[in-house]
C-alpha cells in the first residue's frame, strides 16, 4: 500500500460491488474487524444537514441530510491512538484518505461520516450505503466514497 495514490475517476461508478453494506477495519497490526450497520448502530448517531455532492460534469444533487456515526468514533472505539492516517476504501477500486486531524475535534459541520440514512430513509445499496460524507470537500465529490468495504488505520 505505499505507493498508494488517490484515484481521479470523474465517471461515478453505478453499480455496488457487493450486495451487503459491511465493511473490515484493518488495524496497524494488520488485524481485521468486521462492521455492520447494527453495531454501527450501538455508536452515538449524527446528522449532517444540507450536505451537497457536488462535482464537475455532473449536476449537483442534494441538499441531504444524511444519518450515520462519526467516523472519528468508530476508529477510537477501534483504536485510540498510534495512528495518523485512515484510507477509506470500496471494493470498487475507489477511496481516499484522511488524516487524524481532519478527523479529530473538528466542528459539527466539518464532521466527516459513515452515513446508511439519507433524509429519513436508510440508505440503500445503490444509493451508496455505506456512504463516507466529507463535508469540506465540495469539488469533484472524490472523498464522498460510496459503498464504504475497508477501512485502515495507518
Ligand atoms: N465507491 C465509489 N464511490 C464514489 C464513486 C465511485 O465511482 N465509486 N464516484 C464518486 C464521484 S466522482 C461522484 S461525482 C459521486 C457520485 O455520487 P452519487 O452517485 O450519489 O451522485 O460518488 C463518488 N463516490
Ligand atoms: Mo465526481
Amino acid at each position: 500500500m505505499e505507493d498508494w495514490q488517490p484515484p481521479h475517476s470523474h465517471d461515478p461508478n453505478p453499480e455496488p460491488p457487493g450486495l451487503a453494506p459491511d465493511f473490515v477495519l484493518i488495524l496497524p497490526d494488520k488485524t481485521e474487524h468486521a462492521y455492520d450497520l447494527a453495531q454501527l448502530q450501538t455508536l452515538p448517531q449524527i446528522e449532517l444537514r444540507d450536505v451537497f455532492i457536488r462535482s464537475t460534469g455532473h449536476p449537483a444533487t442534494g441538499p441531504f441530510t444524511f444519518g450515520g456515526v462519526r467516523l472519528w468514533d468508530v476508529l477510537q472505539h477501534a483504536m485510540r491512538d498510534e495512528w495518523s492516517e485512515v484510507d477509506v476504501l470500496s471494493n470498487d477500486g475507489f477511496g481516499t484518505r484522511l488524516t487524524r486531524a481532519e478527523l479529530e475535534n473538528v466542528s459539527h459541520i466539518d464532521t466527516v461520516v459513515l452515513a446508511y440514512i439519507r433524509d429519513g430513509k436508510m440508505l440503500t445499496r445503490q444509493q451508496g450505503a455505506v456512504r463516507l460524507v466529507v463535508p469540506t470537500e465540495t469539488d469533484e465529490a472524490l472523498r464522498q466514497v460510496k459503498w464504504v468495504g475497508k477501512i485502515i488505520l495507518r
